[in-house]
């Protein structure tokens, strides 16, 4: 497997796009005859499944919808089906079909933004749904690899979800597939499309075969998830973790959040795609609500969340508070109050008052909670 995804925030968004991209995964490459034919039987189990027509392109170009013409020879904007690229643009290698030498493939000599090819496809609502495909970048020179994107838009609302790959620059007649997955939703149709996105017109052009389109049969299952609550004092180590599978032991990925933003590993913070957390020493502004991503290559589900409460120590100040938190002054100044009142005896009566009066007026509601944490951490 090659690393071809490119990063979910570096894809382009198509006009219309209600949502970020999401990352295509590619699968897999078919190098020797034995892989290609094993590939091939997989292909036609698969197939039974495949919601699209053609999706071999051995009928020719129908089955399928195009915003590209057709013609005799190549050019920019022009697509054809056909059993050899050299055939139709001699500037691009001869190679042979995905599964059988002399079979058809769809050949794109590119255009930004023009759908090469779609269809509309009827689906089941809260479903979730495996698109792939297999790809040949056909520019000899690879100066500027096709960028494939895919589209679902939900033919109701015209709302859509895209996807996007940058295929490999090596023109080397070496079949790669690549996937991403979709949920349905509410949506019960839907066209999915693909178009290019790479701008420049010279060297974004390719081969695609074996397109599928099904319900994924890899969704992932969370079979636990962290605790609703977890409390720790700061300079604690917390601990989070998620178990999950999928159907045939696919393989998963995993992505923490905190209050729905990703995670990254730093010096704090280990694991975050894994499905183990750990965040040590815990600090005040790790407070928030945690979950976990399980991804396959088709559907991802959630861990529940996670709420982490960060007990403030009594009497000891956060030297990482930030330099301008004056509500938080005000708490270790309270913290420090109560220490004397817990250990001096002092008979003072703000021990016994709620600690969100004692600070009303001074501390914003998120320091109040912190309040009461410290005010039950202190008796
Ligand atoms: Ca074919």
């Amino acid at each position: 497997m090659r690393a071809l995804a490119v990063p979910l925030t570096s894809a382009p968004r198509l006009p219309g796009s209600t949502t970020l991209p999401k990352p295509f995964r590619p699968l897999r490459s078919c190098i020797w005859a034995l892989a290609c034919a094993i590939a091939a039987i997989a292909q036609h189990a698969a197939a039974r499944q495949n919601l699209l027509q053609n999706p071999s392109f051995e009928n020719g170009a129908t089955g399928y919808s195009t915003q590209y013409s057709t013609g005799p020879v190549s050019a920019p904007g022009r697509s054809t089906v056909g059993t050899n690229p050299s055939a139709w643009n001699p500037g691009w290698p001869t190679c042979t079909d995905h599964t059988s030498p002399g079979d058809k493939m769809l050949l794109v000599d590119g255009i930004y933004l023009s759908k090469f090819w779609s269809q509309t496809v009827n689906v089941q609502p809260n479903t979730a749904y495996s698109f792939r495909f297999w790809s040949l970048t056909l520019d000899l020179a690879h100066r500027h690899p096709p960028y494939v994107g895919v589209g679902f838009r939900d033919i109701a609302t015209g709302l859509t979800n895209a996807a996007a790959t940058q295929l490999t620059s090596a023109a080397d007649c070496v079949w790669r597939e690549f996937e991403t997955g979709w949920e349905s939703q509410s949506t019960t149709q839907v066209e999915v499309y693909m178009y290019d996105l790479e701008s420049a017109p010279d060297g974004n052009d390719l081969a695609v075969d074996d397109v599928v389109f099904e319900p994924c049969t890899k969704v992932p299952v969370i079979l636990s998830s962290p605790p609703s609550v977890v409390r720790r004092s700061t300079g604690q180590s917390l601990t989070l973790t998620v178990s999950a599978t999928a159907p045939g032991g696919a393989p998963l990925t995993y992505q923490w959040r905190r209050n729905a933003n990703a995670l990254t590993d730093g010096p704090r913070t280990t694991g975050s795609q894994t499905s183990s957390l750990t965040i040590t020493p815990v600090m005040r502004q790790d407070r928030g609500v945690y979950d976990c991503q399980v991804s396959s290559t088709c559907a991802t589900r959630t861990s529940g969340p996670s709420t982490l409460v960060v007990v403030v120590r009594l009497g000891s100040a956060d030297p990482h508070a930030p330099p301008g938190d004056q509500p938080f002054r005000v708490l270790n100044a309270f913290a420090r109050f109560l220490a004397r009142e817990t250990h001096e005896g002092s008979g003072g009566s703000g021990r016994d008052d709620p600690v969100a009066g004692t600070l009303e007026g001074v501390a914003a509601p998120d320091v109040q909670e912190d309040a009461q944490a410290l005010f039950i951490g202190a008796h």
